[in-house]
């Protein structure tokens, strides 16, 4: 029963859907928390209504309601043309079949495999339960495409390059500062990781993503689910905006030209919808070029409407950018030395890509294929697929944690959502290359629901948090790992309850985070908006608490970003 439920959840809360929790919802058993679809910016998207005669009955009002639910909670798993991805497909070729009434059913009871019960879980009542079944009968409406024109429009130089400071105008330690996602306010907190100082709360995009750094850590920039960029300057008095650009009307990753010779010319992100990676230029974000990902499944060799960028990197090796297709499981090396005759090599992956990072030497970028369980190592040096790792149940890395073993050498490591296991994946094909590009170990972790895990070449340990786990016990605390003694099992920090936060709050425990000197570890305490949430510093060496980060603003923490560590791909 557990598994089953921890299954749905994760299933849930995996990929597409993430993490809104409700003031209901806290109310409620902590172990029965749902997690929400984050509302996807398509909601108030105008769109051509198409409707489908076969299909039961609907006015343009109701159909107008039901689009605007299926945005705001079904988009993320079932995906924007209902093609499915994480959720199951519902066109209408399979729905009309099914019936009103069995949709009604699946709809409002959920299922094991991750679908949620939306009526007994007391989210849609009986009338929307039956307005989405009717829906889904219909030939789903295409959101518009977003081009050049759209996005020329929305393009704006706040602070042009000629009236930017020509030396760092303030006295911060730019190093070791941290960008902070504050999710549901659309905002980051730039942080001073030496005081642990509010620097600034910058205003981004909606539902703010990620954030990266340029080439030359001048430069921070922070995508929104809404696909805007906002490009901060840490040179000024007070670190702010000066550029941005909407790319899209749905995105997760963006990243700027590192090669050298290139740095902090280019900037790329790729876009949920439409399906494409606009590259920008790299002090303005002027739009250049856009590049539709549209294409054929690695697998089957079938023609996908709706491949979404997921991960993004800048190569060291090359002029290249790395762009991960989520499901064509196609991984893109683009070479923008010569933006306007693009080079791309295209490299079949495995379905559906998400998150990843280079192993410690930057030559290999390790990415996850959360539905097939695996681990893709594609080769910055040689610009081919070194191998396809099995590992566990749909792994879950961020950038993943790197760090050298006893016996096995430099490995690189992922959790995983699905299952309670850390992957360790030999990465030296030199010295050891009979573990090179395998799962030479499988540790275990605290449970599933685990999202992000992390180390530093200075440190002993290795972390792993768990923030989408049912238990709560297990949700609100980070299992720590001493490299030399994985056998010996983990030490449990209870982060949330250091941060010592007034509320009752989901308190969930997300993204370890090294600061520059590579001696402290940066957790966010994530609750609800209406509720504190913290960040927590722990001493990388005792493994105690050496600070709590409180202020009124930091609402909805969840990543964060330490710029050295960003810019050079230190984890
Ligand atoms: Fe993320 C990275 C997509 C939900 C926090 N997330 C990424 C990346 C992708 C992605 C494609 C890799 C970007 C890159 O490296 O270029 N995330 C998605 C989703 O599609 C998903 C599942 C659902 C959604 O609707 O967005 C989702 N993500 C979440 C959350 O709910 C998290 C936990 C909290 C939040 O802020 O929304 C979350 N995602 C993060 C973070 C990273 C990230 C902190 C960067 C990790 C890193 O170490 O680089």
């Amino acid at each position: 029963m557990k598994t089953m439920r921890l299954t749905a959840i994760t299933f849930a809360a995996m990929l597409l859907t993430s993490l809104s929790v409700t003031a209901a919802d806290e109310k409620k058993d902590p172990g029965d928390v749902k997690y929400h679809a984050a509302p996807s910016a398509l909601a108030d998207v105008p769109m051509v209504q198409s409707t489908n005669p076969k299909a039961p009955p609907m006015t343009v009002a109701e159909f107008d309601t039901a689009r605007k639910i299926y945005f705001e909670r079904c988009a993320g798993c079932h995906g924007v043309l209902r093609k499915g991805a994480t959720g199951k497909p519902l066109t209408p070729d399979i729905t009309l079949g099914k019936g009103t009434d069995y949709l009604k059913v699946f709809i409002a009871y959920g299922s094991p495999a991750g679908m949620p019960n939306w009526q007994t879980s007391g989210d849609f009542t009986e009338a929307q339960v039956d307005l989405m079944a009717r829906y889904i009968q219909h030939e789903p409406p295409v959101p518009p495409e977003f081009g050049m024109e759209d996005m020329r429009k929305t393009w704006k130089v706040i602070v042009p390059p000629e009236q930017r400071p020509k030396k760092k105008m303030n006295n911060y330690n730019i190093d070791n500062i941290f960008s902070t996602t504050l999710r549901d306010t659309g905002e980051v907190a730039l942080i001073d990781g030496d005081t642990k100082k509010i620097i600034n709360i910058v205003k981004t995009g909606y539902a703010v993503h990620i954030s990266r750094v340029s080439a030359s850590g001048r430069y921070l920039f922070v995508i929104g689910r809404d696909a805007k960029i906002n490009m901060i300057d840490l040179w000024m008095e007070k670190p702010d905006n000066v550029a941005e650009v909407r790319v899209g009307l749905e995105a997760r990753s963006v990243d700027t030209s590192k090669y050298k010779g290139y740095e902090d010319k280019l900037a790329i992100a790729g876009s949920y919808w439409p399906p494409q990676f606009t590259i920008m230029k790299g002090d303005t974000l002027e739009p250049l070029k856009i590049v539709s990902t549209r294409g054929n499944t690695v697998d089957k060799q079938e023609y996908h409407p709706e491949p979404r960028v997921a991960s993004i990197v800048a190569s060291h090796f090359k002029p290249e950018f790395v762009v991960n297709v989520k499901e064509t499981g196609q991984t893109l090396l683009v070479d923008y030395s010569n933006v306007d005759a693009l080079k791309i090599t295209t490299i079949g992956t495995a379905r559906f890509l998400h998150d990843g990072g280079f192993d410690s030497t930057k030559r290999y970028f390790m990415v996850a294929a959360n539905q097939s369980n695996k681990i893709a190592a594609v080769d910055m040096k040689d610009g081919k697929l070194t191998a396809l790792i099995d590992v566990g149940k749909i792994p879950h890395p961020g950038r993943g944690a790197n760090f050298v073993h006893p016996k096995f050498g430099p490995v690189w490591s992922t959790g995983h959502l699905g299952d309670e296991t850390i992957s360790l994946i030999g990465t030296d094909p030199i010295n050891h290359k009979q573990y090179a590009f395998k799962q030479v170990a499988s540790i275990k972790g605290q449970g599933g629901g685990a999202l992000f895990i992390k180390s530093h070449p200075k440190s002993q340990h290795l972390y792993s948090d768990t923030p989408l786990n049912p238990d709560p016990k297990i949700s609100q605390s980070v299992a720590v790992f001493d490299i030399k003694n994985l056998d010996k099992g983990y030490t449990v920090l209870p982060i949330a309850e250091w941060a010592g936060l007034k509320d009752d709050g989901a308190k969930r425990v997300v993204q370890p985070e090294f600061n520059r000197a590579g001696d402290e570890v940066w957790f966010a305490v994530w609750s609800a908006k209406n509720k504190e949430s913290a960040l927590v510093v722990v001493d990388d060496k005792t493994l105690k608490l050496k600070a709590v980060i409180k202020d009124p603003r930091l609402i909805t923490p969840t990543g964060h970003f330490n710029i050295h560590n960003t810019q050079h791909d230190v984890y």
